[in-house]
């Protein structure tokens, strides 16, 4: 049966590093294993609850730390990984051999929709180990160094998006087969949008400049932008950049008073959420920023940092860019 052209095979077309394709069959076969936990949903046993907080003082669900564990295990035996670092652990992780890359991931975000069956998905980003045996230090490299990056999103399918530096594709789970099928090659985001996604329920809190922004866009064909504009929020950033990355818009998760008073820079944390995030999009045409200047620019001064977030189409994200300037 002809099923398409696989993951593994795509990468060594696309003439991938031999490790890095051993790396990414690590990442798909994790995965792979967390797509079945999810699709159990109650009548397994990885949804709910656990008894324990991460790093950041979130609490955690069991299927966070299952994730992160299967992530650990992939990465380890793909052999070609000299270290992790996870939102679900507060330090790096080494791993034993002589692996030339750091896996760096976030192995289930938007876990608050796992309990009601809403998608969620893992990111991850891929930077060059600068030695074998890599100091937290040797992680903190800004995001224009990621060698690849992508997320899963399991969704009504699951589907890896992947870049290597040269465009984003898209590759489907054929169930029947086990295996992630080439299934769009090159994704572009539509230059222009008129969608915008952003939690509203923290609009009291936001900078001026946001509040000016997401003002004029609901003031619609009426205000100073001249048409109407659509609004989605799925809470769930893998689900609603995969939209952004298939037809357009912007994503947007803002500074504001409520994260500035517990001395965070953002909500998303920069080195697993917003980097890859930025380096896909990016890949696809788009741009990504902190509102003030590029992402993958920001040096990283800890694992755990957060920033703001405002990605997508390119003329929006200019726009955004403009209100913080005035
Ligand atoms: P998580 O890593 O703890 O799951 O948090 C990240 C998620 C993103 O997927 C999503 O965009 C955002 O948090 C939603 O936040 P909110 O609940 O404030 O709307
Ligand atoms: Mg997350």
């Amino acid at each position: 049966m002809q099923t398409g052209t696989t993951l593994t095979q795509d990468l060594r077309v696309r003439g991938t590093d031999e490790a890095l394709v051993r790396l990414m069959d690590g990442v798909a076969t994790a995965s792979k294993v967390i797509a079945d936990g999810i699709a159990q949903g109650d009548l397994g046993d990885a949804l709910g609850t656990a008894e324990t907080e991460n790093v950041q003082g979130e609490t955690q669900k069991k299927l966070d730390i299952v994730s992160n564990e299967i992530f650990i295990s992939t990465a380890q035996a793909s052999g070609a990984a000299a270290g992790l670092a996870s939102e679900e652990m507060e330090d790096i992780y080494p791993l034993v051999g002589d692996g030339e890359y750091l896996l760096v991931f976030d192995p289930l975000d938007g876990s608050s929709n796992i309990d009601v069956n809403v998608s969620v998905g893992s990111i991850f980003s891929v930077l060059k180990s600068p030695s074998n045996n890599p100091t937290t230090e040797d992680y903190l490299q800004a995001g224009n160094t990621q060698v690849a990056a992508g997320y899963v999103v399991y969704g009504p399918a699951t589907v890896m998006v992947l870049t290597t530096g040269q465009g984003t594709h898209c590759y489907t789970l054929d169930r029947a087969v086990g295996e992630f099928i080439l299934s769009k090659e090159s994704l572009q985001v539509p230059q222009r949008t008129s969608e915008f996604a952003i939690n509203a329920s923290n609009q009291r809190h936001w900078e001026e400049p946001m509040q000016a922004y997401i003002a004029d866009c609901l003031a619609g064909k009426e205000g100073p932008r001249e048409r109407d504009f659509n609004m989605r929020w799925i809470a769930s950033m893998v689900a609603d950049v995969h939209r952004i990355l298939t037809r357009g818009g912007i994503f947007i998760y803002p500074i504001d008073a409520k994260l500035s008073a517990k001395n965070q820079g953002g909500k998303l944390r920069l080195m697993y959420e917003a980097n890859p995030m930025a380096m896909l999009v990016e890949q696809a045409g788009g741009a990504a920023s902190t509102g003030r200047g590029r992402i993958v620019d920001i040096a990283p001064e800890h694992l755990h940092q957060r920033v703001p977030v405002v990605l997508g189409s390119r003329d929006e994200v200019a726009e955004v860019e403009a209100y913080y300037r005035r």
